[in-house]
């Protein structure tokens, strides 16, 4: 089994952090992104999205996508699972990690225009594209403030996936790039704060 990812890749990390929560120490190739690795023709034939994350199985299977590899590494270990417990437990996580897959869509877009930090073929989305998708972010990030309540974790008592995949685009934009992303969502923040202190959550 080998993990290709970027270190330091909002995708990739919500591999990466459900990896150690789970305890599950998979090899792993860091991708030379600078030099444009993910694109290369080996690459390609592995995953022909030319992005990371992307996991070759034991028996040569690749899985290209954050979301799936989470799923089939729960399956191959469902004990202590992480996307809930029982169907309506599953279905609210399931409901999270959704909205925070939106978050990391809408953000990354809208971190781009704002950063111009990743490099690519085609120009960042202009200005007023950029406030449009900030606005839908700052509506997913009300919603998120508003189910997460007074847990600990986004969907409860215990970290699910709904975390791994929403605290990724919070640490990029916060610890990458220095933009106060959901700072003003207090019970967001404060649950990034208190995640950020969790040994998965180191770079
Ligand atoms: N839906 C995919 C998206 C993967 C993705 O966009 N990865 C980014 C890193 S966060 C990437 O590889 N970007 C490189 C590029 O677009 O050139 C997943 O979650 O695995």
């Amino acid at each position: 089994m080998l993990l290709y990812q970027f270190q330091k890749g909002t995708n990739p990390r919500r591999v990466m952090i459900y990896l150690a929560e789970k305890g599950l120490d998979v090899p792993r190739y860091e991708l030379d992104y600078a030099n444009g690795e993910h694109r290369s023709a080996q690459y390609l034939d592995i995953n022909p999205s030319g992005r990371a994350p992307a996991l070759v199985t034991d028996t040569g299977v690749a899985i290209t996508d954050s979301a799936a590899i989470i799923e089939y590494m729960e399956e191959c270990h469902p004990e202590r699972p992480m996307i809930g417990t029982d169907p309506v437990s599953r279905a609210r996580v399931r409901s999270l990690e959704r909205l925070g897959s939106d978050l990391v869509a809408r953000g990354q877009l809208w971190l781009w225009n704002q950063t111009g930090a990743f490099p690519a073929k085609e120009s960042a989305p202009a200005k007023e594209t950029a406030d449009r998708l900030y606005g839908y972010v700052s509506e997913l990030l009300d919603v998120l403030e508003t189910e997460i309540g007074e847990s600990e974790f986004l969907a409860g008592a215990n970290p699910t996936i709904a975390d791994f995949t929403a605290f990724p685009i919070f640490q990029t934009a916060r610890e990458r790039f220095n933009l106060p992303f959901g700072e003003n969502h207090r019970r967001l923040d404060a649950w990034y704060k208190r995640f950020r202190l969790r040994p998965s959550a180191d770079y």
